[in-house]
């Protein structure tokens, strides 16, 4: 189990230090990428579900978190919620239908239960790399898609470690 944990970790290693050359020059990468906890996730192709239903880290990590949608036809985005906070945000989310401003505002309602945000709407073939710091409290941390109706199957848990 170790030695599967260690390659998987080599192999994702490998996949953000690509993206990473992708993004900019070597001697231009940030020096905080070494010690940060990179975490991927991905989306299931026209079913509306995330690849991962759980995620974990430890409290107050740095994170790097690589959100990528490589085949679905579908825009998706990332949210880290309040634990218990799920249903009443993905509620607001289902409002944004009838808002104007809702491409503007990437789909991500107003509340004080969200802790992360993405970076943008991830269409087919897009990423986003979210970097965050970890709750400081360990727990069961909700993280859904607020395309409106999908946070009721996009959706999966950050556990916080201590
Ligand atoms: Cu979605």
């Amino acid at each position: 189990m170790k030695k599967l944990f260690v390659s998987l970790f080599a192999a994702l290693a490998g996949v953000f230090a690509l993206i990473a050359q992708d993004a900019k020059p070597a001697a231009d990468a940030k020096p905080a990428a070494g010690d940060a906890t990179k975490l991927m996730l991905g989306v299931v192709p026209n079913v509306m579900q995330y690849d991962k239903k759980e995620l974990t880290v430890k409290a107050g990590a740095k994170v790097m978190l690589l959100f990528r949608n490589e085949k679905c036809p579908l825009q998706h985005n990332f949210i880290l919620l309040k634990p218990g906070t799920k249903d009443a945000v993905g509620a607001l989310a289902d409002k944004m239908l009838t808002d104007p401003e809702a491409l503007k505002k990437l789909y991500y309602p107003d509340s004080k239960d969200i802790l992360v945000k993405g970076t943008k709407l991830v269409g087919i073939g897009q990423s986003d790399l979210i970097e965050f710091t970890a709750p400081a409290e360990a727990g069961d941390y909700p993280y859904i898609c607020t395309f409106p109706g999908h946070w009721r199957l996009m959706n999966g848990v950050l556990k916080v470690t201590k």
